[in-house]
């Protein structure tokens, strides 16, 4: 096949098929349409030359059937269809690198970004999609009238395991929900995996005693996959709810393992994102949505998607665009949003605003940095939340709430937009 045989703007896809959404910027002197049939026919099933085995008749026609088919071009964009023959379901890793895999690297693209993927429900359903879901959450914490709240201890690593359950104390007796380990905290020596749960979860037990709330913990088992199971069946062995992941560091096919083993052990999957920005910032790579529609057929619970408004960079057209994916009815469980980074009590208005309050807020420094500690901190979050839910102007709010006041003091706060 010649790389324009890709090419069929009368194609109209099957509603087995796979869509993707590139932006495809050529390279000199190649043509748009040149480009977009090589990204077709190297994410398909061709390469650089004719081989006898694509010829018309016979092999031939079975190839041109499950080859890429490149079946709009408008602009910058090209909407490219892969038939279900192409993959094999159930299988991320390969499916990715198919759809995401050597273009990146063709001299024929000046640069080429994976904006968004359309599952089949051939493919959708081969996946095992988040166990808990928004929903399955709400109901395990039981809060369902509010937005999550979470807190991870700072500095992100270098607290003993005690001094982390002390930390953990703290944040869940000022009213955070859940307690998080930071994504390079795994079990350092000062900070063993397993005495750092014990711990947390003393402390957790404690807090539920002394509140009657339910509260609980993101331990972060991120490590080889072996490892990552041994650690999993510890957490449900000492009453934990959840692991977090480190999903981009640990990979597709370990993320598909841990969904099955947290399906048996009934644990709920907390998503990091670490590593992400290396390929989804900017025009080159691929982007978040496409990362949260993978995760969320692998099966997440939550996952970090952007703030917006706090130090990492996400444009408010995309982390509403990925949020609104997360909720969207694809046969699947809904994933819970996580607002995360460079936020305080001072941004939660705006913050909630923009992203409604069916996300979870979790402040690291935002709390710890706190004048008053972290259990102020935490107060202080809890405190801008309710004013925020119940549209009260929050430095008027403040007035009779210290801790918020002492936030307000320290870092300010935005207007809502
Ligand atoms: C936030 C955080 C999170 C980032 C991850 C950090 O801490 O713990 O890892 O939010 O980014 O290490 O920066 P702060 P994202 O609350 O102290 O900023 O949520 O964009 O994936
Ligand atoms: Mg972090």
């Amino acid at each position: 096949m010649e790389y324009l045989d890709f090419v069929d703007l009368q194609y109209t896809p099957r509603e087995d098929d796979t869509v993707c959404l590139f932006r495809v910027e050529p390279a000199g002197g190649i043509s748009l349409e040149e480009a977009a049939a090589r990204v077709g026919s190297e994410s398909s099933v061709g390469t650089w030359v004719k081989t006898l085995a694509t010829e018309a008749g016979g092999v031939g026609d079975r190839i041109n059937r499950i080859s890429a088919k490149v079946f709009e071009v408008e602009g910058n964009k090209v909407k490219i269809a892969y038939p279900l023959q192409l993959f094999e379901p159930g299988n991320m890793p390969q499916i990715l690198s198919s759809i995401a895999g050597n273009i990146f690297g063709m001299k024929a693209v000046e640069s080429l970004r994976l904006e968004h993927v359309e599952f089949p429900p051939r493919i959708v359903e081969s996946f095992r999609g988040p166990k808990f879901g928004v929903e399955g959450v709400r109901e395990m914490l039981d809060v369902e009238d509010r937005s999550l709240t979470a807190s991870v201890p700072k500095p992100k690593v270098g607290l003993t395991a005690s001094e982390f359950a002390d930390v953990g104390y703290q944040v869940w007796s000022g009213g955070v929900d859940l307690l998080k380990d930071d994504e390079n905290l795994t079990s350092q020596d000062f900070n063993g995996f397993k005495d750092r749960l014990t711990k947390s979860l003393r402390m957790r037990d404690k807090v539920e005693r002394e509140t009657g709330e339910r509260k609980s913990y993101l331990i972060n088992i991120t490590a080889e996959t072996g490892e990552m199971e041994r650690r999993a069946g510890e957490v449900a062995d000492q009453g934990g709810e959840y692991v977090m992941i480190d999903i981009i560091t640990v990979g597709w096919a370990a993320l598909q393992t841990m969904r099955e083993a947290c399906e048996d052990l009934g644990l709920a999957i907390h998503a990091h994102r670490a590593m992400h920005a290396t390929f989804t910032r900017k025009s080159h790579g691929v982007s978040m949505l496409v990362v949260a529609e993978v995760a969320r057929l692998v099966g997440v619970d939550q996952i970090h998607t952007g703030t917006v408004i706090g130090k990492l960079e996400a444009s408010r057209e995309e982390v509403l665009g990925i949020n609104d994916f997360l909720r969207s009815p694809i046969g699947l469980r809904t994933v819970f949003p996580v607002a995360s980074g460079g936020l305080h009590p001072g941004l939660v208005p705006e913050l909630l605003e923009i992203l409604g309050t069916d996300i979870v807020v979790q402040l690291g420094g935002g709390i710890h940095g706190h004048p008053d500690g972290s259990e102020a901190g935490a107060k202080a979050l809890r405190q801008s939340i309710d004013a925020a839910t119940s549209e009260v102007d929050l430095w008027e709010y403040s007035k009779d709430h210290r801790e918020l006041a002492a936030a307000l003091e320290q870092w300010g706060s935005t207007k809502p937009v």
